[in-house]
């Protein structure tokens, strides 16, 4: 875990979240996490994608909140230990973005 662990400021909700939410990501209803749907051309490059990921996130002590249906990868992130977002899911998200677009 990280020794800083706090819930994202207004300030950085406006900026280090702004190009996650432009790359497709959103708010969940109800509490502070993020959400984005992945779609793939089989079930085997939605489950490569879902590898690399729990990779980094078990490196990090930082797990997604995931679904996954054949080619359909539903993700929320949030951090349990501080009740919201924190840099950590930023840094997941970020990833997530690219390994997401090394497949396409
Ligand atoms: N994953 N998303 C998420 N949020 C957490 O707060 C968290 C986690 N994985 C492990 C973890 N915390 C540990 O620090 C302990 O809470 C077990």
């Amino acid at each position: 875990s990280e020794a800083k662990k706090a819930k994202l400021t207004e300030v950085e909700r406006g900026t280090v979240l702004t190009p996650l939410t432009g790359a497709g990501w959103t708010m969940v209803e109800g509490r502070d996490a993020i959400y984005k749907e992945f779609l793939f051309k089989d079930f085997n490059q939605a489950f490569g994608f879902m590898t690399r990921i729990a990779l980094l996130a078990d490196k990090m002590d930082h797990h997604p909140e995931w679904f996954n249906v054949y080619n359909k990868v539903q993700i929320t992130l949030s951090t349990h230990d501080v009740g919201g977002l924190s840099t950590k899911d930023v840094k997941l998200a970020t990833f997530i973005e690219t390994a997401a677009t090394a497949v396409e």
